[in-house]
């Protein structure tokens, strides 16, 4: 079975920790892929929701010091309860006090999936990359070896997304190539992506590292080529159609689909 089918059959309860801008974005995306998601951010009760969720998500998009304590709680419960956690750390680069967050985070919560664009990823590895509030920048480096970096360094999966994805553990290493230019021109293109992420991983066997590793390939391949569709069914009709068709998308892209159409190609660290 596909991990597509068995999110499909499972309906894993997703709690996030996302920002104001995507978070009617990411429940409705949650929904039609067939996942359950769950908005809880009080102090009081994150840390019980982290340890009842199939997987944590979270997010810095819009952080303050009380979703930061958040996200730690939140993260340090699902750890301790071997819930997996999957960390965007949006816009990291861009201010002092983003990117000392996102570094705070990993340090006291174990990333199993850290899911970001190139910039974010490289930041948090204290790599020097240039970013533009949320969107990457220009910089120096290659997009497979900062991946491969940032999974040794934090001893997880990393998913780099881009115009091609990145998705590695360190040793083994996919790239996909389906998606479309037009995602980038929908807000919380990336930030719903983390989200469908920790529903894919949820659904897969903890014990498995490899079979992680193709649940976050197989989530990445599917989301890219929901856009795929979505643009051909609405071109020429700007991005607010192909927002919505995409939103149906992923709930009609069936896992025959997705085997007919991945674009994915595998190499060595
Ligand atoms: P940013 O804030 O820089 O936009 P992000 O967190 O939104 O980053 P993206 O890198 O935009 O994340 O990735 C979100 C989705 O958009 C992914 O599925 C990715 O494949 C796709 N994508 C991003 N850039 C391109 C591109 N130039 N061409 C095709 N698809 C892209
Ligand atoms: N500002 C702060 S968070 C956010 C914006 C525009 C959403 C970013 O979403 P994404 O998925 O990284 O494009
Ligand atoms: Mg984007
Ligand atoms: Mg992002």
């Amino acid at each position: 079975m596909t991990f597509l089918a068995k999110v499909r059959a499972q309906h894993p309860l997703i709690h996030n920790i996302t920002n104001m801008v995507v978070t009617n974005f990411t429940a409705n995306g949650l929904l039609a892929l067939g996942a359950s998601p769950f908005m809880a951010y009080a102090h009081e009760e994150v840390a019980d929701v982290a340890a009842i969720a199939n997987a944590v998500v979270l997010n810095i998009g819009t952080l303050d010091p009380y979703t930061v304590e958040s996200i730690q709680r939140a993260g340090r419960a699902a750890n301790e309860s071997g819930v997996p956690v999957v960390f965007d750390p949006v816009g990291a680069g861009a201010t002092p006090y983003r990117t000392q967050s996102a570094l705070q985070i990993i340090e006291h919560v174990q990333v199993d999936v850290l899911r970001g664009n190139i910039a974010e990823v490289a930041n948090v590895i204290g790599e020097s990359w240039q970013i533009k509030g949320v969107d990457a920048g220009a910089g120096e480096g290659n997009m497979i070896q900062i991946a491969e970096q940032a999974a040794q360094k934090l001893k997880c999966i990393v998913a780099i997304t881009g115009e091609k994805d990145v998705v590695t553990d360190g040793q083994n290493t996919y790239t996909i190539a389906n998606s479309h230019q037009i995602l980038t021109q929908v807000t919380g293109g990336g930030c719903l992506l983390s989200a469908v992420v920790g529903a894919f991983i949820a659904v897969a066997d903890p014990a498995q590292a490899q079979e992680r590793l193709e649940a976050v390939t197989e989530a990445l391949a599917f989301y890219g080529i929901a856009a795929e569709i979505a643009y051909e069914q609405t071109a020429g009709q700007g991005t607010g159609s192909f927002q919505m068709q995409f939103i149906n998308q992923l709930s009609l892209v069936t896992p025959e689909i997705v085997t007919a159409r991945a674009q994915i190609t595998s190499s060595k660290a």
